[in-house]
Order: C-alpha cells, then structure tokens, then sequence
C-alpha cells in the first residue's frame, strides 16, 4: 500500500502514529500491528495510581514505542500530545469508558472519555493545522444500532446504512462522537474514518464484558477441578442443585461459586480484535476517510457462547453451572447484532480470519493456561 498523501511523513522515513486508550484491549493489538510495520508509535496513557501497561508489558523496551502521559477528557494534554508529535501521520482515538453496564451508572463520566474526547482530538487538530497532515481513526461501535436492523428476507443485519438507535448512554456518546467525525470530514477536509465494529474479543478482553467473565470462571473452575481431582463427569446432577449458589462435589470439601451471569439470550456478531485493528489500519491507507462496518457476519447468542465454551472442559450441561442474576441486566437491552462486511470485504479487502468456534477455544485455553 503506498501512501499517497501530502504529509511529509509519508516519505520512505517511519511513519509515526498516534494512540488513545493503548493500555485496552484494541491499543494492545493495535500498537502490536504497527510495530511490526515499523511505525514509530506514541500511546497516550492516562495518570493512574496502579499500573495500566499489562497488556502491552511484552512492548515496554520497544525503541519504537514512547509513552506519553495524556487523558482524553482533557484538551490541553491531548493538544500537548499533537504538538509535540506534529509529525505524526496517523491518529487512532481507541480511549473510551468502553463498558455498556457502567454507562448506565456513569453517564456524564462516558460521555466525557467517550464522545468530548473525540471532539477534543478532532478540534485540536484543526487548531494546530494539522487537517492536512494527520489521519483520524474513530473507534465507532455497532452498539449505536442499538434496537435498529434492516432485513433481507433472510434475515436481520446492520450495515452502513442502518439507522442508529442507541440503546444506553455509551451508545448515545458513541454516535455524537460519529456525527462529529462526519462533520470534520466535510467541514475541514480531514482524512477521518470511524471503523463500526462489532463485538471483538480474546484473551486480552477486559474480564467484565461477557466473553471473558465466561472464560475467566471456565479457567478458574478447571483449576478446582484440577486441584480436587475431579472430573467433570464425576459432577452429578445432585451436586448442582438449581437453588445453590455453589457448585459441590462429593467426597469434596470445597465448592465453587456458580457464574453469575445477566440476560443470555441477546445475540453479538463477535469477532477476534486481532483481526479488527487490521481493519483500522487499513482505512487509514484509503485515499480518502469513511464509515466502514467490521464484523464477521454471523450472530451467535450469549447461550451459544457458553455452550461452545464448556464444551472446552467436557461439560454440556452448562445450565446447571450458572446463576441468572438481576444485578446484571440492563436498563435496556440491544438483543441483536450482526454485521454485514460488504463495504469492507470490497473495499479494504478486509475479511476475518478467525471463526467463532477458534475464538472461544484460543480464550478457554488462554484461562485455562493462566489461571
Ligand atoms: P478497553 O479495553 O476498555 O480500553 C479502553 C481504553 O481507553 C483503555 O486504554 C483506557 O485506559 C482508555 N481510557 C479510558 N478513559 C480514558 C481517558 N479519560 N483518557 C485516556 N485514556 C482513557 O476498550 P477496547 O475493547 O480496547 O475498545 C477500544 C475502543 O473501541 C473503545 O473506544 C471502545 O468503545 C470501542 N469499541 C470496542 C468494541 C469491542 O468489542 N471491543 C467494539 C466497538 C467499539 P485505562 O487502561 O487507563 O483504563
Ligand atoms: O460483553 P458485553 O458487556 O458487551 P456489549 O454490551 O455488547 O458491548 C461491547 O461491545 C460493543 C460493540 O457492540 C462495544 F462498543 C462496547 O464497548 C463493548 O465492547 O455484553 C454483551 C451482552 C449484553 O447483551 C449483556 O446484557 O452480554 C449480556 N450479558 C449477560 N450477562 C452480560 C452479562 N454482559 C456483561 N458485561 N456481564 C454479564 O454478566
């Protein structure tokens, strides 16, 4: 892909990017993807009493890789950062409150992380004249469809032309954040994409979104099981009662807590992040910004999921190892995601590369292995 801009890091010298929100999920895969492209990268990591790098403790040495310090909800330290790193080529906005649930109990502080921070990279580029120069990466989510789908006969999908219908103050913040994309993209000429992905996940997934609480309790189950010298068959119907919080097994003294799960009947289009954030990149090799969908185009239910999950440990009857508990569900649901990657497939010539049944498998063995 050869760059076509006019900014003068787009000369045979390395490319220079810029990350938010570095220490999350995304920032690690991403900074790992730009690394191996030879890219000097500056990860913008907010002040924090505890240390934040773990997922990105396997870069620390890297010469190519600066940490500077920087929150999002703060205009002149993301205006520091630019000035500072007025060379760089590409900026990728991945810093959000990114948990749906705490939204709800944390509306003012998603909105500031999750749409004012956009609006403070957007409107310090300008400020510094870097319209030209720089090119923006919004990470947009499918959470802004909310309730909306279209149909083709076949069944229900999002695209690019879906209408959004945010369904919890994250969603609402997400799609402010969008429109602001938009807006910079006409009003000032920048090279702006946001990237709508859909659920990605994986072994460095944060442990309070679904899939990873789910393979984090499989992880831990399989120790006690280890260390009781138990197999899974060896738990009868008996040691499960439907009442108990606790999982027994006879001839045992210690029992397990069930997982304490919330609404498992809404569906996600879940993909692997390590496939996604070649997606981000690649919109930003574009000749010009867009709105691209990234997800894999399959919808699995959150039941399906589990299903899948302990099947890694030989257990099929899932049901009776879970509790359904109020305090998980939401004020309001989104019950049904799945993607369609047209726009991507034709052209980013993105396609994922990693099935369900390899996601869920690659994040059971990474908890199995670590707990
Ligand atoms: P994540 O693991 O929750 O990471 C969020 C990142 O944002 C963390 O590095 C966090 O830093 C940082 N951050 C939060 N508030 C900040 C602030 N005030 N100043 C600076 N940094 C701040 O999220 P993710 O899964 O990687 O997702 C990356 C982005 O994609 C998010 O914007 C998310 O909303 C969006 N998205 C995710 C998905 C998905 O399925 N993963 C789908 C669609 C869109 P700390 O480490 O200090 O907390
Ligand atoms: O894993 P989740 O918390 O992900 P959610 O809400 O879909 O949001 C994630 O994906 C979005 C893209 O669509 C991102 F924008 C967002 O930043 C985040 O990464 O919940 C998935 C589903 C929901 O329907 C939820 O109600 O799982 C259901 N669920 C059931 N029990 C649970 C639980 N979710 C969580 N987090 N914890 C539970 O115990």
């Amino acid at each position: 892909m050869s760059c076509k801009g006019k900014c003068s890091c787009r000369k045979p010298s390395k490319k220079k990017a810029i990350i938010t929100g570095i220490t999350g999920q995304d920032g690690s895969h991403l900074a790992d993807l730009l690394l191996y492209l030879n890219y000097e990268v500056v990860g913008v990591v907010r002040r924090s009493s505890t240390d934040t790098t773990q997922r990105i403790k396997h870069l620390l040495g890297n010469k190519n890789l600066k940490l500077v310090e920087g929150d999002i909800t703060d205009y002149s330290s993301i205006f520091n950062v630019l000035k500072e790193n007025q060379d760089a080529c590409e900026f990728y906005n991945l810093a959000a409150q990114s948990h749906v649930a705490a939204s709800f109990k944390n509306p003012e502080a998603t909105w500031d992380a999750t749409c004012k921070g956009c609006f403070n990279v957007l409107r310090a580029i300008v400020d510094l004249d870097l319209q030209n120069r720089i090119r923006f990466y919004q990470a947009s989510s499918s959470e802004m469809f909310g309730k909306s789908y279209d149909e083709d006969g076949y069944a229900k999908y999002q695209d690019e032309k879906t209408k959004f219908l945010p369904q919890s103050p994250y969603a609402i913040a997400k799609c402010a954040a969008h429109e602001a994309v938009r807006l910079y993209r006409d009003a000032y000429g920048l090279h702006a994409s946001a990237g709508i992905l859909f659920n990605h996940e994986g072994p460095r997934r944060g442990e309070q979104f679904v899939t990873r609480k789910i393979t984090k309790w499989i992880g831990k189950f399989n120790k006690f099981l280890k260390r009781n010298n138990i197999l899974p068959k060896d738990i009868t119907k008996s040691c499960l009662d439907k009442d108990c919080d606790m999982i027994f097994a006879s001839g045992i003294q210690e029992s397990f807590p069930k997982l304490r799960l919330g609404n498992i009947d809404a569906y996600r289009d879940w993909g692997y992040a390590g496939d996604y954030v070649k997606a981000m990149w690649l919109m930003l090799q574009q000749n010009r910004g867009d709105d691209y969908v990234i997800c894999t185009g399959e919808s699995h239910s959150i039941r399906e999921f589990l299903e899948e999950a302990f099947k890694c440990i030989e257990i099929s009857d899932w049901y009776n190892y879970i509790i359904q508990d109020p305090q998980f569900y939401r004020p309001a649901e989104v019950d049904y995601l799945r993607g369609k990657n047209f726009k991507a497939g034709s052209k980013l010539k993105w396609k994922p590369e990693t099935t369900f049944k390899q996601l869920v498998t690659m994040m059971v063995e990474h908890d199995i292995k670590n707990s």
